[in-house]
């Protein structure tokens, strides 16, 4: 099936009980049952809800995946994942991320006894030192969240290969399944936060996993249905809806991505732009090769690069609104350093090239135009 059919049909059947064409929302908290344990498969919406199973059938398909979970965040996504750990296991993952996972992994896991390696990712072979028969699991994000870096997902997830106790987990929220399939390269885990591109509509928080592996799964729903970090049915109802549009919106983030990464290099007043789309990023050749497209995130600095000047463009947009988050069908700009990222400690966000004065955007399906002559008179 093609992805454009799968996005729009994925996990939605029309409800048994009424002919429904979409999913109803089943707000309930519980089920009731013919005798003990004689259910209709569903018995208390913690464990399963029928909104969730449609959608957790839709996450599976979108990745080309067996299985999808579905979490009331990403980083509850995420703190499922590491809680397939134990004491004394260590983590590879990538330096540069979402300052919210770095913060997990430093803040809340470091104290239950696991290790964390950070690596520049960019060369997949940095990795291979690192390794040793504790680590348990590669975490990777690519693009990465705010410098648009690239791993090459398919080198990562053949050296772990050599080592059968290590799996990879992609986060793969800035791509999204319309630009990227982890699984398809090798990964054993891929990460979303569904707040993002696949709910599209800044409206859900919410987050997903989807595998291949059966034994993988059982796992990983167990940790969800004991930790309980489930989205509501209404949150389900909401993503399952945002998931249908998910090509028309990417294809549309893509092409303004492109016109305004472009604008961005050719201002004289703009210093260094950061988009996988060009082909003098460094991870071009791999996101070429791995992405079907390079989408609508993107940073940059001005020429004028101290962090009055860049607070000041971050105070004069009017149509990019200056806020949190990304993947929304309107284009949003954020300072990284003192927001999502602002978790990292400082020497260790410069050493990675988070600088102070980085803008980030994250650019929406307006009008191209539009948002050009935005970008333009904050600039002045
Ligand atoms: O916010 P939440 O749904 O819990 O997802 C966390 C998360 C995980 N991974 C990536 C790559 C992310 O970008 C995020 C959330 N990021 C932002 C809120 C942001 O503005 O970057």
């Amino acid at each position: 099936m093609k992805q454009a059919t799968k996005f729009i049909h994925a996990g939605v059947e029309p409800d048994p009980s009424t002919g429904a064409i979409m999913t109803p929302i089943y707000q309930t908290s519980t089920f009731v049952q013919e005798g003990p344990a004689q259910h209709k498969g569903y018995e208390y919406a913690r464990s399963q809800n029928p909104t969730r199973t449609a959608l957790e059938k839709a996450y599976a398909a979108i990745e080309n995946g067996k299985f999808g979970l579905a979490f009331s965040s990403g980083v509850a996504a995420t703190d499922a994942v590491i809680k397939l750990l134990q004491p004394g296991d260590e983590i590879i993952a990538a330096s540069d991320m979402y300052g919210g996972t770095y913060r997990l992994f430093t803040k809340i896991f470091e104290k239950f006894g696991l290790k964390f390696h950070y690596v520049d990712m960019q060369d997949a072979k940095n990795i291979e030192p690192l390794i040793n028969s504790n680590t348990k699991l590669i975490w990777a994000e690519t693009p990465t969240n705010p410098l648009m870096n690239i791993v090459d997902i398919a080198a990562v997830s053949a050296i772990a290969k050599k080592h059968s106790q290590i799996l990879v987990c992609v986060d793969n929220t800035f791509a999204t399944p319309y630009l990227q399939n982890p699984l398809d390269l090798g990964a054993d885990i891929v990460m979303h936060s569904a707040t993002k591109y696949l709910g599209g509509h800044s409206d859900i928080i919410q987050g997903c996993l989807m595998m291949n592996d059966a034994g993988l799964r059982e796992k990983l729903y167990f940790i969800q249905k004991s930790t309980g970090a489930v989205p509501g049915p209404m949150d389900c109802f909401l993503a399952l809806r945002g998931i249908k549009t998910l090509h028309v919106r990417m294809q549309r983030h893509c092409e303004n991505g492109e016109k305004i990464a472009n604008y961005l290099k050719s201002n004289t007043k703009v210093g260094r732009v950061y988009w996988c789309g060009f082909s003098d990023h460094p991870g071009y050749e791999t996101a070429k090769k791995q992405m079907r497209g390079f989408g609508g995130m993107m940073s940059f600095t001005l020429k004028d690069d101290n962090v009055e000047t860049a607070k000041k463009f971050l105070s004069s947009t009017k149509l990019f609104a200056l806020a949190e988050s990304l993947g929304g069908v309107e284009s949003l700009v954020n300072h990284p350093a003192s927001m999502t990222h602002a978790s990292i400690p400082r020497e260790e966000r410069i050493k990675n090239g988070l600088t102070d004065s980085l803008i980030r955007l994250s650019v929406g399906i307006e009008d191209a135009d539009d948002l050009i002559e935005d970008l333009q008179q904050a600039i002045g």
